[in-house]
């Protein structure tokens, strides 16, 4: 088993205001019960918890505009943003713990700033079932953790395109989307107009997932900072069924975990998001365990007889 010296900080946000199902607010502390700390800790790394962020309460309320709990979302996201861009100034690697997944969009804003200061390239992994590249014309619910990677790449209302000061935050071809299998009929347009990169499920089961890595890591490079955006309903939910929106057909154990053996290798991941767990909807935490197994890969815990 490979170790690193790298310094990472846990970061809880626990908040479900941009999904259509409460308990993901729960993500953080089910995450710390099932020894993420102590997993971390025994690959080598310096592990610092910084315990939870503070916003707003979920008000519960109906869209309006096609948007569901707007301004809570906006403070929610502007505090992960801060978060992370300390963390990254800190010099240690920010690990954000949802929460739901609208909070990408505050990670990621801050990730992409610091990758524009530092002169470096950034690559942002996508690993979800669902493509979170709505708008609030297109939207069938108003949820806004179907929205961040638009308003990343500034498709959305401005108190979220423009969050880190200037929009957008990145560009179409800096993000690659994996194991994407749910895709509304509006957002299937949006994606074919963007170019969004995409490598659904079809793909992967066409030419498997360990060409599917290899094409999304391709032009990594030793300059590049690579952000995971790991929604854990990316993976199957025969494995991970503690997520509130599961969809069928996803990775299973064995293809998400060569999925994050080859991040590791790379050498390049520089920040990760884990979001969407739900602990009210899953059995004896097992979907958190899952999570961490897997994140320990990401983090270079290998399946390598010889090293
Ligand atoms: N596309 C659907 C919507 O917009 C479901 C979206 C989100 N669910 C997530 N994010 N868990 O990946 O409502
Ligand atoms: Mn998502
Ligand atoms: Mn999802
Ligand atoms: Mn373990």
């Amino acid at each position: 088993m490979s170790t690193c010296q790298t310094a990472v900080t846990l970061i809880g946000a626990p908040t479900d205001i941009g999904a259509g199902y409460r308990g993901a607010r729960l993500g953080p502390e089910a995450l710390r019960i099932a020894g993420l700390t102590e997993s971390l800790s025994a690959l080598g790394l310096d592990v610092a918890d910084r315990g939870n962020l503070e916003g707003p309460p979920n008000p519960w309320t109906e869209p309006v505009d096609g948007y569901r709990h707007l301004d809570e979302v906006v403070v929610w996201n502007q505090r992960v943003m801060e978060a992370v861009g300390k963390e990254l100034r800190g010099g240690r690697m920010p690990i954000l713990l949802g929460g739901d997944h609208c909070l990408g969009l505050g990670s990621i804003t801050a990730v992409a700033r610091h990758c524009r200061e530092q002169g470096k390239k950034l690559r942002v992994i996508w690993l979800d079932a669902h493509a979170d590249f709505n708008t609030h014309d297109i939207t069938p619910t108003g949820n806004m953790h179907g929205m961040p990677v638009a308003c990343l790449i500034g498709l959305g209302p401005q108190s979220l395109t423009h969050l880190g000061g200037s929009a957008p935050a990145m560009q179409v071809d800096e993000m690659r989307q994996i194991g994407t299998r749910s895709v509304d009929a509006g957002e299937k347009q949006l994606i074919k107009r963007h170019g969004l990169p995409v490598y659904d499920m079809r793909k992967i089961g066409d030419i498997g997932i360990k060409k599917v890595m290899e094409h999304a890591l391709e032009g990594v490079d030793e300059n590049t900072h690579i952000h995971v955006s790991f929604d854990v309903d990316f993976l199957d939910p025969s494995i991970a069924p503690g997520v509130g929106t599961v969809v069928s057909g996803g990775p299973n154990y064995r293809e998400a975990q060569l999925a994050m053996e080859m991040i590791a290798e790379s050498g390049r991941m520089g920040s990760l998001d884990i979001v969407e767990l739900n602990p009210i909807l899953d059995r004896d935490n097992g979907t958190a365990l899952v999570a961490i197994d897997l994140v320990e890969s990401l983090f270079g815990k290998s399946t390598l007889v010889r090293e």
